[in-house]
């Protein structure tokens, strides 16, 4: 493969040039990694920087809805906007790539719209560093605005956070005994909370569902890198696209203070760092289950058991022998 051929395709902002870089950062394979890493460092220079969007909501909460109107609007808005998911969980992603298929149907048809499905992968590590670098990819590409989707379970979303410069959460209208079960850490991330439906039949249920969350954004600790009024709870319907201006304009309002303030850059620097400490954990990780490691660990294991051994004396044995660029 060529890469540097590659590199400006990517960089002129060619859709399947841009499909083939991401393919090649997500596979596993030692020459691609290589490949992947060349193409990365070509490709850093250009500086390029895209508005960075994690979003996350409950399965039916309506995210493929309102990322195709929402990327749809940001299009009419003269934008680029490129549509990630991760979904760390194999099993469902099948599903949701048919699903995301139909219902971004027009956005996927747009010539400023690249939209990428999830990688089947089980481990959040390795979708970390493959998101990552596909963000990177998007933005060298030129694209304006990276909308990154996770489903709302667990690890996840603290994960797409703490690779994005605003984290939207998308909530249903629902009764007040269901604010309890959207967990502490997951309002906590929200930059804004975005209560979907707000149309119809459910529009009043949305209204008081979004007065229920702003009233429990109020009391959450305020943070360093918030201007006043943030974070905020407003409704939107994905469905008449009531609301996706005003949202929009949150995030401006959001964002230019941010960048104006000293946190935006403070932010991507912080989370480099963060990126940077956890590849070692992972490169770590990943020696400890190195076949050589794995059965050394097997050897001592039993002499530990077996009382030959203690067991400090056999983790410093094991420890000395991480070497995590020897071969197994
Ligand atoms: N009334 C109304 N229905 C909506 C709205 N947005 C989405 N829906 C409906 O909610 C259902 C789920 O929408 P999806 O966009 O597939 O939800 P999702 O969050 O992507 O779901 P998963 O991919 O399964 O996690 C569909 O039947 C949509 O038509 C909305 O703004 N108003
Ligand atoms: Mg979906």
């Amino acid at each position: 493969m060529d890469i540097q051929d590659l590199a400006g395709r990517v960089q002129s902002g060619e859709r399947r040039a841009l499909a083939r870089a991401i393919t090649l950062v997500e596979s596993g394979r030692a020459d691609h990694r290589a490949q992947a890493g060349a193409l990365l460092d070509q490709l850093a220079p250009l500086g390029r920087q895209a508005l960075r969007i994690g979003l996350s909501g409950t399965p039916g909460v309506g995210k493929s809805t309102f990322i195709e109107a929402f990327g749809m609007f940001l299009i009419g808005q003269g934008l680029k906007v490129a549509v990630l998911a991760v979904d760390p969980s194999s099993a469902r992603s099948g599903g949701s790539i048919l699903g995301d298929k139909t219902r971004m149907e027009q956005l996927s048809r747009e010539k400023n719209a690249f939209i990428r499905p999830s990688p089947s992968q089980s481990q959040l590590g390795g979708v970390a560093r493959r998101t990552r670098e596909a963000v990177a990819l998007c933005e060298a590409a030129g694209f304006d605005v990276v909308l990154i989707e996770t489903v709302g379970v667990g690890q996840s979303e603290t994960m797409v956070a703490e690779m994005s410069d605003l984290f939207l959460l998308l909530l249903a209208p629902a009764g007040g005994d269901e604010l309890q079960g959207v967990k502490r850490g997951i309002m906590e991330i929200a930059d804004l909370i975005l209560v979907n439906k707000a149309d119809g039949d459910l529009k009043q249920t949305a209204m008081r569902t979004c007065a229920d969350y702003a009233g429990a954004l109020r009391l959450l600790r305020k943070r360093a890198y918030d201007p006043a009024g943030f974070p905020k709870a407003m409704t939107v319907s994905a469905v008449t696209q009531d609301g996706l201006a005003d949202a929009w304009a949150a995030i401006g309002e959001l964002i230019d203070w941010r960048r104006a303030n000293g946190y935006w850059d403070s932010r991507r620097a912080q989370q480099s760092r963060h990126w940077f400490e956890e590849d070692v954990r992972m490169g770590l990780l990943s020696v400890l289950n190195r076949k050589d490691t794995r059965a050394r660990i097997e050897t001592l294991g039993a002499q530990v058991a077996a009382g030959k051994l203690s067991a400090s004396r056999a983790a410093e044995d094991i420890l000395a022998h991480l070497r995590p660029t020897g071969e197994p």
